[in-house]
């Protein structure tokens, strides 16, 4: 496949399918539980956000998630994890089914996270940052007790404003360096990343979490990046300043949020690496996956309990992983 245009920078499609399912069913898909199924790749951050929002809340029940294999092809996503090699709920053995039932003539990316209603076997909405905030505002009623406020009236303004750079200068901006077709736009993105990053850690220096004292919407949509960011994107995408191991303010501050529950335990490895080393075969065409990084550095003390801050706020940390959704032992340092 062919994720760089030589000659060109790298421009992410972001047109989504903006239907939203909300608490009055304005768009024509109500909060349900049990109708919707929340399709994923543990290998992609933006799916990722998701997985832990979802578990952050404790939503497990009320939507249930299928998780496709880390490698696609060309046409889709594929659920070859499951037995027989098909979603046992859509009944489907590639994401795009649900795309084409949702749209036949949907000619844009079969990308992930995406939510599929179960009963027509159509995707809902594939909308990266309206997902999340519609977990923590429309699903309210199905939240565990103790659920934290990912995304607080108050705090609203703040998070919006952390999101929208982060977005930028590191989510999407690592994507920009690792498929630059010229070496200015590599130059560009990597630039934005690593001022970005230096300001990051400077915030991070005196603050346990980006906004506010407790986790918030902008701490997930950061820790997506960081925990990629050794494994992958130094190497395989050339965001090689330094290693995420050797920033010290931005490492303890990811080891923090890996080690609290929601975070590190939705985290594999495994498919990360299988995911970019094997898909983006344009830029490693041998198809070999590294061995490294060793992961065994996540579970060391950070140290940050001493900068005050409260997780959960007034909330609790999520209990143990739902049966069936633990990341294999092997593809975590955790297990
Ligand atoms: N396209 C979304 C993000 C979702 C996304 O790109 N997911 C990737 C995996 S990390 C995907 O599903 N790619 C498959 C494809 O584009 O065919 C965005 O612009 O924010």
């Amino acid at each position: 496949m062919s994720y760089v245009s030589p000659g060109k920078g790298y421009s992410r499609d972001s047109r989504y399918l903006t239907t939203r399912i909300t608490a009055d069913g304005r768009d024509g898909y109500r909060v349900e539980p049990g109708r919707y199924r929340l399709v994923v790749s543990r290998a992609c951050p933006w799916a990722s956000r998701a997985v832990i929002v979802r578990r952050l809340l404790g939503l497990e029940e009320a939507l249930p998630m299928a998780v496709a294999g880390p490698v696609h092809d060309e046409r889709s996503w594929t659920f070859d994890l499951d037995p027989g090699r098909r979603d046992p709920v859509l009944g489907i053995e590639r994401l795009r089914d649900a795309y084409l039932a949702r749209d036949p003539g949907y000619d844009r990316g079969i990308t992930v996270p995406a939510v599929v209603d179960v009963p027509s076997g159509k995707v809902v909405t594939n909308d990266v940052p309206r997902i999340t905030l519609d977990m923590a505002l429309e699903w309210t009623p199905y939240h565990r007790p103790g659920a934290p406020a990912l995304y607080p009236p108050a705090l609203r303004p703040e998070i919006d404003a952390v999101n929208e750079v982060v977005y930028r200068d590191v989510n999407n901006a690592v994507y920009e360096a690792g498929f630059a077709g010229t070496q200015e736009a590599y130059a560009d993105a990597y630039a934005r990343l690593f001022a970005r990053l230096d300001r990051l850690s400077a915030r991070l220096e005196r603050s346990r979490y980006l906004v506010g004292d407790g986790i918030t919407e902008a701490d997930v949509r950061l820790f997506t990046t960081l925990v990629r960011f050794d494994a992958v994107y130094h190497g395989h995408f050339k965001c090689n300043r330094q290693k995420l191991a050797e920033m010290p303010v931005l490492w303890a501050y990811a080891r923090d949020l890996f080690q609290t529950p929601g975070f590190g335990d939705t985290v594999d490895f495994e498919h990360i690496k299988r995911h970019y080393y094997l898909v983006h075969d344009d830029i490693n065409p041998t198809g070999i996956v590294p061995a490294g990084p060793d992961t065994a550095g996540w579970l060391a003390p950070h140290g940050r309990e001493a900068l005050g801050g409260r997780p959960f706020g007034d909330g609790t940390a999520p209990g143990p992983v739902a049966p069936g959704e633990a990341v294999p032992a092997g593809h975590t340092p955790l297990a």
